[in-house]
């Protein structure tokens, strides 16, 4: 139904991690169910399905204990399966978490040189990141965190991730990257505890940075709604404060382990109301998808979840674009609007306050009237479900 509507363009900036449709369904119980697909096959994989870009870790690509030759080839080779098969890179990221050396976090580990390291590290996917014209870096600081909260003060971690920080963007700046940094929120796991746990604990750190204007932030969908937060509400803050600089869509039920869910597959309502707001106000960057098939599937359910995160991102804008044309909809908007138009409060001033002061309101009046957010719940409901 409506297939070319709901095929994925080029312009729909779509895009898939190597880690995402070359997740091989291991679990903390049970261990890989799908075979081991190279770098250069994903990205064939990506382009069969109609994806625009692949995004990846420096060890997705280039292996950790990987000589400068051998780094050369998979670089080589990579570039020219994504030319011959039309796929960008618009994002690179650094692993930080799997190896034991990072087993203490890294910005953060209480021992300097595994600090030291992991900013090498980073410095380094950021060089290869930069070859293949990465705009944005991603951080995910996965291991930042702790299982006992005796091994160090908090506001000392808070201040090392910092000092790491600000060297990136130093290093960025010198080597004229021109990355916009992205950090990512998870309350916890792999740790007991993460530290900034929500987008909005980055949104606030971001502002004592050297380099501000270089950083921002990419909410995850799973990441928010783990601890039953609204992510629409994450990304708009981040959005008002001119911080998103990217995204990750998934699914989650709250209250889980992370489980980075087909995106749409669990809660429509909310994925509407994300996608509504991405293209309400024109937010022109990426749509990753960090998320991965079930482990009861074969390379061809992995296609077919790729091609439903996709589907389902098309569904809910042409729902947004219906609910915004839609008339009682529209007509109740415009009551609610009318109650708005006279703004009383606006910036301060001594005249203003003393006239604000000396205002009467009927409160009595001002709260007999209902305000038909049932109706249009209703009315939103049945946009969804297809009866409108
Ligand atoms: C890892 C994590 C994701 C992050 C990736 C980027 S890695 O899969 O669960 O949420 O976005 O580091
Ligand atoms: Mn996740
Ligand atoms: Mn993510």
């Amino acid at each position: 139904m409506n297939n070319g509507r709901y095929t994925p363009k080029p312009e729909d900036k779509f895009t898939f991690g190597l880690w995402t449709v070359g997740n091989r369904g291991a679990d903390p119980f049970g261990t890989q169910v799908r075979e081991k697909k190279s770098p250069v096959e994903l990205v064939e994989l990506l382009a069969e399905v109609g994806a625009y870009g692949v995004n990846f870790h420096d060890n997705d690509l280039v292996p950790i204990d990987a000589t400068a030759s051998e780094r050369e080839a998979i670089v080589k080779d990579f570039k020219k399966a994504c030319d011959d098969n039309g796929i960008k890179v618009p994002m690179a990221t650094v692993n930080l978490f799997y190896e034991p050396v990072f087993r203490d976090g890294a910005f953060t580990a209480n021992d300097a040189r595994v600090r030291a390291y992991a900013v090498q590290k980073t410095m380094r996917a950021m060089d290869l990141g930069a070859e293949f014209d990465a705009e944005t870096f991603v951080l995910w600081g996965g291991r930042e965190g702790v299982e006992t909260d005796a091994c160090r003060r908090t506001d000392e971690a808070i201040k090392r991730f910092r000092e790491c920080l600000n060297y990136l963007c130093e290093y960025n700046a010198a080597q004229n990257y021109g990355y916009q940094f992205a950090l990512e929120a998870k309350p916890n796991e792999p740790r007991a505890d993460i530290y900034f746990p929500t987008t909005g604990a980055y949104l606030a750190f971001i502002e004592t940075l050297e380099h501000k204007e270089m950083v921002g932030v990419n909410p995850e969908v799973a990441h928010e709604q783990m601890p039953g937060l609204s992510m629409m509400h994450a990304v708009a803050q981040a959005w008002e404060a001119g911080k998103l600089f990217h995204i990750d869509l998934n699914d989650q039920y709250p209250g889980r382990y992370d489980q980075d869910l087909r995106f749409g597959s669990v809660s429509p309502k909310q994925s509407f109301w994300l996608v509504k707001f991405l293209e309400d106000v024109g937010y022109s960057g990426m749509r990753h998808f960090d998320a991965h098939a079930y482990r009861t599937e074969d390379y061809e359910g992995v296609k077919e979840f790729a091609r439903g995160c996709m589907r389902t991102y098309l569904i809910f804008k042409d729902k947004a674009e219906r609910w915004n044309n839609h008339e009682e909809i529209r007509s109740i908007l415009a009551e609610i609007e009318e109650t708005n138009k006279d703004n009383k409060v606006g910036k301060f001033s001594p005249e203003g306050s003393q006239n604000l002061l000396a205002a009467e309101f009927d409160r009595v009046e001002m709260a007999s009237k209902g305000l038909k957010y049932e109706r249009l719940d209703q009315l939103t409901m049945e946009v969804l479900l297809g009866v409108d």
